[in-house]
């Protein structure tokens, strides 16, 4: 068989087995099984030469087979745009693939081979949420028609970090439009530009969101890995739909300079990845001072970053202090608690101490405040940045504007609730009634809430169920490392929404968090990784789908 034919083989029967899929999805929603999906054999052994398969390979597995020359970062990227392609139809993770990336790796390659070494994110292809400029041929829209065609000035610093540091930024993923800063009705991982994300554990699977695309990406294997953005439980939350570690670091570890915004005060970007081990070497790329973000200031040390990868250790939970935050728990047995408190059961066997760390108030009193007025100020401030702008939306109000006459934007079927309410506010983040409800949300997050029970208990971390963890961390920027915990079984009632997205169902992950005081990600990873050590929970539920092209597909054809 010719390397040709046999790549379009591969993706033939991809298309048919997806076409399969699709037309008998009614009958497999009713059966609510996940097990007559077809699955192909993807070609891992070429001539005696054995790939490792992109649905779990680690940067140090890639790493590995870029040094000895099994494979280069050209095919990586080839092999992945194949991947990203075999799902586009059905999951719409990737709103875009960067033009250049074929470029960039060769590029990489040739560094490589004349003894340049930029480290260990060196030729390995990243997906990138669409909220993250780059100054190149890609679009940063956050979904929205408003954006298309936008100039930024320079790269973000994340994508500056991000090519420093040798990564490959393959393309942008698809998200919640706005970073689900638009509508009281629209659904996750929906955008206007990107259509409906789809996850990839059960068919029409609920993605989460907002970083929805970068989670399915980092699942399936159509990246090595992702970066999210989190306001509010837009990385932890689509981390544990993709069965992933996802690192929502510290408000001002990681620069905010050209993302799309919701709030200074709340906004963070991080790592989603399959091991915590490449989280950390993602996040140790990405940290660090930028004048251009004065938030990263509070960095402490003088801005220098811990080495995180220094932190893993098998054995880190031995003497760890462990806090549990007993009345903020659900007092119900679900199939999430359950694996919850078998967690705590594995972290004592592991040499921890178990702490009652309480919250002075269980039900945290938070300000919505913030974020809308945080949105008018920020927003206009992006848009201010841009060096062309098609639609010369200026202020939050010109972006609702365009929203509710745009037909793609599908308002009011959509709505724009959520700026409605914003911009009913009549001021911004400089007003003193703003910092009324910021203190508000201090107190909440601080004294009541989580800072207050790590203080008054001494405790390392507090864990929660990923699904409660979120704004417990984001009114006070405080940071999060949510792991694979375990999944709904077979027989779980399958729930949707009203707009067919399924919520629950089996086979559906989900995840633990360890919350931490501010920049304390050097302990969470070390505590994080133990766990991950010690359950390897990733490995035990599949994706209902899997991208069959694998790079024995493509090396050396
Ligand atoms: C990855 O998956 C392959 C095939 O299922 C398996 O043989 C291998 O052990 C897995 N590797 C890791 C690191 O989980
Ligand atoms: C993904 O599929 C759509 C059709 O559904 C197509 O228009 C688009 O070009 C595809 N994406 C890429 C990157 O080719
Ligand atoms: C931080 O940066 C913002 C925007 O770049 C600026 O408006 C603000 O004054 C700065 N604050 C401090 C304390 O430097
Ligand atoms: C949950 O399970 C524990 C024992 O595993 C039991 O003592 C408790 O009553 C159960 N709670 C509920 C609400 O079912
Ligand atoms: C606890 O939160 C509730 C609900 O937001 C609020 O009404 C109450 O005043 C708070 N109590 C304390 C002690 O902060
Ligand atoms: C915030 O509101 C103040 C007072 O109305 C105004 O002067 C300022 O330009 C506004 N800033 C932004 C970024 O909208
Ligand atoms: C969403 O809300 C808007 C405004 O209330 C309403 O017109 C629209 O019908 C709603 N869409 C759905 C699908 O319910
Ligand atoms: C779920 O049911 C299928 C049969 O329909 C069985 O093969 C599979 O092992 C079950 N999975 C679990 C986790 O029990
Ligand atoms: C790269 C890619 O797959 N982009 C797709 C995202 O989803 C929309 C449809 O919802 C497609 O139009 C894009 O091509």
């Amino acid at each position: 068989m010719t390397p040709l034919r046999r790549v379009l083989l591969t993706a033939s029967s991809v298309w048919l087995a997806l076409a399969g899929v699709a037309s008998s999805l009614t009958g497999m929603r009713q059966q609510g099984s996940i097990e007559s999906y077809p699955r192909l054999t993807p070609i891992l052994t070429v001539k005696g030469e054995t790939f490792p398969s992109l649905i779990n390979v680690t940067i140090d597995d890639l790493s590995a087979g870029l040094e000895s020359g099994l494979f280069t970062s050209v095919d990586l990227v080839k092999t992945y745009v194949a991947r990203i392609m075999e799902v586009n139809d059905t999951l719409h993770a990737v709103i875009e693939i960067n033009p250049d990336a074929l470029a960039i790796a060769a590029d990489l390659d040739a560094k490589r081979a004349s003894g340049k070494n930029l480290g260990p994110l060196h030729g390995i292809p990243i997906l990138i949420k669409n909220n993250i400029a780059t100054k190149d041929k890609m679009d940063n829209t956050a979904g929205s028609w408003s954006l298309l065609g936008a100039k930024v000035p320079e790269d973000s610093m994340m994508a500056k970090k991000l090519r420093q540091a040798g990564a490959i930024i393959l393309g942008k993923s698809n998200l919640s439009q706005w970073a689900n800063y638009r509508s009281s009705n629209s659904s996750n991982g929906w955008s206007a530009h990107g259509g409906q994300v789809y996850g990839a554990y059960y068919p029409s699977m609920d993605p989460s969101g907002s970083s929805s695309g970068s989670g399915v990406s980092s699942a399936l294997g159509l990246a090595l890995a992702a970066l999210g953005t989190e306001t509010s439980g837009s990385i932890v939350s689509p981390s544990q739909n993709g069965n992933l570690v996802g690192i929502k670091p510290t408000v001002g570890l990681t620069s905010r300079y050209l993302v799309i915004p919701i709030s200074e005060h709340q906004d963070t970007v991080g790592p989603m990845a399959r091991t915590v081990k490449d989280a950390a070497y993602i996040l140790q790329a990405i940290a660090g001072y930028d004048p251009k973000d004065n938030y990263t200031k509070a960095i402490p040390h003088c801005g220098k970053i811990p080495n995180y990868l220094a932190a893993l250790d098998k054995d880190g939970l031995k003497g760890a202090r462990i806090g549990i935050p007993y009345n903020i728990l659900p007092t119900s047995n679900s199939t999430e608690m359950v694996a919850y408190y078998n967690a705590i059961e594995v972290m004592k066997a592991a040499g921890a101490t178990i702490v009652a760390a309480n919250f002075l108030n269980g039900s945290a009193s938070t300000s919505s405040i913030v974020l809308q007025a945080d949105f008018v100020s920020n927003l206009a401030s992006y848009l201010a940045e841009l060096t062309y702008n098609p639609n010369n939306v200026k202020s939050l109000a010109d972006v609702q504007k365009f929203t509710q006459s745009f037909a793609l934007e599908e308002y009011p079927n959509r709505d724009t609730a959520t700026w409605d309410s914003s911009l009913a506010l009549g001021y911004n983040n400089s007003d003193g009634r703003f910092w009324a409800g910021l203190q508000q949300n201090y107190y909440a997050g601080g004294e009541a809430g989580l800072l207050g029970a790590i203080e008054r208990n001494q405790v390392d971390t507090i864990i929660l169920p990923t699904s409660r963890a979120a704004g417990r961390a984001a009114i006070v920027g405080a940071p999060i490392v949510t792991v694979p915990l375990g999944f709904y079984p077979n027989g779980t009632t399958v729930v949707r929404t009203s707009r067919g997205l399924v919520t629950t169902a089996p086979n559906f992950p989900f995840g633990l968090s360890f919350l931490g005081g501010k920049f304390t990600e050097a302990t969470l990873i070390k505590l994080a990784y133990a766990f991950e050590q010690k359950t390897m929970v990733r490995n035990k539920v599949q994706p209902f789908l899997v991208p069959t092209t694998e790079l024995g597909d493509i090396v050396g054809f």
